[in-house]
């Protein structure tokens, strides 16, 4: 790599480091606590406000996934595992969903439309063995974050490649992303690349950062 090449390197490495370390210290302090939680039916979770825009927030590597060289691997404790090419997953039923999203960084955006692939069918896809209690999600930024089975096989969950009637941006992890909307949105992996069915929990990056392994909005699970 030339000298250029290197110095963008280490100044992105840097900028990588600061924002982790930022994001670990607000775990350690508890930031935006309000010790309070809220019945799922307030829509607006405690210590959150609404935005209009779309936040991006990630590691700093926003990965260029061509259509054309998409692969979705869903393996681990499953009867069936697949790897998925962007023809065979259009090829599944595609779904319309409204939902909010809840980022712990405390903005919330109301009625977000997507269109995608529901999580009902990938596990009727897959089809998760009986022991399978968990699930770990991998992505081409080597971000990773993990839920219980339970959480994702819910009905609002899906693999998103549309918002808005338009394809999901590279920043906000396009082609194609998670959605567990009622989890903060650390959990939603953008650029997925691989979904792995486990009997046992493997916690992602944030989780291992001070950051709360169930992450539900309306107890204020921020922090560990
Ligand atoms: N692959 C990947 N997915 C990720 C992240 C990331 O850094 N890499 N950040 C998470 C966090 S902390 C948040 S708040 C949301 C932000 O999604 P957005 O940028 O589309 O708002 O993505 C989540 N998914
Ligand atoms: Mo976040």
């Amino acid at each position: 790599m030339d000298e250029t090449g290197n110095e963008n390197v280490n100044l992105l490495g840097q900028i990588k480091a600061k924002l982790i370390g930022r994001k670990q210290d607000w775990a350690r302090d508890g930031r935006s606590l309000t010790g309070t939680t809220a019945p799922p039916t307030q829509r607006l979770p405690p210590g959150q406000r609404l935005v209009s825009d779309w936040p991006v927030l990630d590691l700093g590597i926003q990965p260029e996934v061509p259509r054309s060289a998409f692969h979705l691997v869903i393996d681990g404790a499953v009867d069936n595992p697949v790897i998925l090419d962007w023809d065979a997953l259009m090829a599944l039923p595609q779904q319309d969903s409204v939902s909010d999203m809840h980022c712990v960084t405390t903005w919330s955006r109301y009625d977000n439309h997507w269109q995608g692939v529901s999580i009902a069918t990938i596990l009727d896809l897959v089809k998760p063995c009986e022991a399978a209690s968990h699930v770990l999600f991998e992505s081409h930024d080597n971000y990773t974050t993990n839920l219980r089975l339970g959480q994702f096989a819910a009905a609002d969950c899906y693999l998103v490649h549309t918002w808005e009637g338009k394809p999901i941006s590279r920043l906000h992890g396009g082609p194609l992303r998670v959605l567990v909307p009622r989890y903060y949105l650390w959990k939603s992996a953008k650029w997925v690349r691989r979904i792995t069915f486990a009997t046992t929990d493997h916690k992602g990056f944030w989780e291992t950062r001070g950051y709360n392994n169930n992450a539900d909005p309306w107890l204020e699970e921020r922090y560990s």
